[in-house]
């Protein structure tokens, strides 16, 4: 059956309904800037070269820790997840890499993905590895950890899973590897904190000898789990020692959701960066833990102080190594797409606010401790609606003015209902 795409001319004729507000805004805002010394075109500029990757596992719908409660035209396939991820990046166009997750969409026929894939004006982000999960028949477990684990046959197995997902993202032309492990312990005294942190470092050692020249290697923390003591990558700190222990081609990646509550997450994101361990991020927001909200749904300020830390690192000694940007999330009770497009929206939309910082003014008031003044430098960027700008930078790609709306208004999701019958068989759990 012939697999339903948003014409280009539904995007071009919707776009006229909002083309002339949308100009209107983007002088007034032009004017706004001018007077504060920035010119509009460049910020522009930038706003359409940013760029986050799509995570594969996300185009279907996530869930509680008890259920999920699909909804219609829910990908059924990798080449069908690929096509969702095709509409997120057609509409807002900062989205064109996607990173999958192995075992959930191994390739067939990796080259022939790879193909599609191209074919979809998308490439591949960062491999993800799992070995959080036991796969049907797995004749050796997980339960109780994987590259940590007490058994070497288990951790070998672990290896051996990761070496795939690399031998895979090659074909695939991806340059990194994820490795996130739920290891951890239970009870107090279940494990030797310091023999599984040996093992986890011996493990790795394995995988990054065998990581191609041009590839990085993600490691991810988190410090608790449901129903765990303690786990074995607990923070960025255990992150940065095992990232400089396993050499340059390894990196932390600071997953918003994964810091205890209240925890200065750009403080952290300042440190790895002096380190030059920063390796990328997942995006996402919590209130909580680690809830997998849209990012920018609870704390925009805080994802906007983030990116103040990342813009200011690469003003002051721009980094040729890249880091790279993922979201994260779990949507539970919305559609997946719309919530994907407002969240890449929200994450660039914090990135063109920290580009307006006037950060001559910031370091001058810093250097007189003129503690409210600085605060309000950075308020003063925060706040400032840069909304014509996303919509700018979209209309000169071909994307959409209003992505959400013109979701809607395309018939997209009613089509793949049509196209991809729902499967029967009840899905647990979290994403
Ligand atoms: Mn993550």
């Amino acid at each position: 059956m012939e697999q339903f795409q948003i014409p280009q001319s539904f995007i071009e004729e919707q776009n006229r309904s909002f083309i002339q507000p949308a100009n209107r805004a983007y002088d007034v805002l032009a004017e706004d800037l001018d007077r504060r010394g920035i010119s509009i075109g460049s910020i522009t500029e930038k706003a359409a070269k940013f760029e986050v990757a799509l995570p594969s596992w996300a185009v279907g719908t996530g869930g509680t820790r008890f259920a999920k409660f699909p909804g219609p035209g829910e990908p059924r396939t990798v080449e069908e997840k690929l096509a969702d991820c095709a509409t997120v990046h057609q509409l807002i166009r900062i989205t064109p890499r996607v990173s999958l997750h192995i075992p959930w969409d191994k390739p067939a026929d990796a080259s022939r993905l790879k193909a599609f894939a191209q074919s979809l004006g998308l490439g591949f982000d960062a491999m993800n590895s799992n070995t959080f999960q036991d796969q049907p028949g797995q004749a050796l477990s997980y339960k109780f950890g994987s590259l940590t684990h007490a058994d070497r046959s288990v951790r070998r197995k672990a290896i051996d899973h990761n070496l795939e997902c690399v031998e895979i993202g090659q074909k695939l032309d991806s340059k990194a590897l994820t490795v996130w492990i739920g290891d951890g312990a239970n009870f107090p005294g279940q494990i030797d904190f310091r023999r599984s942190l040996e093992r986890y470092l011996e493990s790795l050692r394995e995988i990054v000898r065998a990581l191609p020249d041009d590839w990085k290697l993600f490691i991810e923390y988190k410090p608790y789990e449901p129903a765990l003591y303690a786990t074995v990558l607990n923070d960025w700190g255990t992150a940065y020692y095992c990232a400089s222990e396993l050499g340059p081609k390894v990196r932390c990646l600071v997953d918003l959701g994964h810091h205890l509550p209240n925890t200065n997450i750009e403080l952290v994101v300042a440190r790895l960066l002096q380190c030059g361990k920063l390796g990328g991020f997942h995006f996402n927001d919590s209130k909580y833990g680690d809830d997998d909200l849209d990012a920018g749904s609870i704390k925009p300020f805080q994802l906007f102080l983030v990116f103040h830390e990342l813009v200011m690192a690469a003003e002051e000694s721009p980094d040729p190594r890249n880091i790279s940007y993922m979201i994260d999330q779990s949507h539970n009770v919305t559609d997946p797409l719309e919530s994907l497009m407002v969240s890449a929206e929200e994450i660039q939309r914090a990135y063109v606010q920290a580009l307006l910082v006037d950060r001559k003014a910031l370091r001058a008031h810093q250097e007189k401790n003129d503690a409210l003044m600085a605060l309000r430098t950075l308020k003063e960027a925060f706040r400032t609606d840069v909304t014509p700008i996303l919509q700018r930078a979209r209309i000169v790609r071909g994307g959409a003015i209003d992505p959400l709306l013109l979701y809607r208004a395309s018939g997209y999701r009613d089509r793949k209902a049509r196209e991809r019958p729902a499967r029967t068989e009840p899905s647990a759990g979290i994403v």
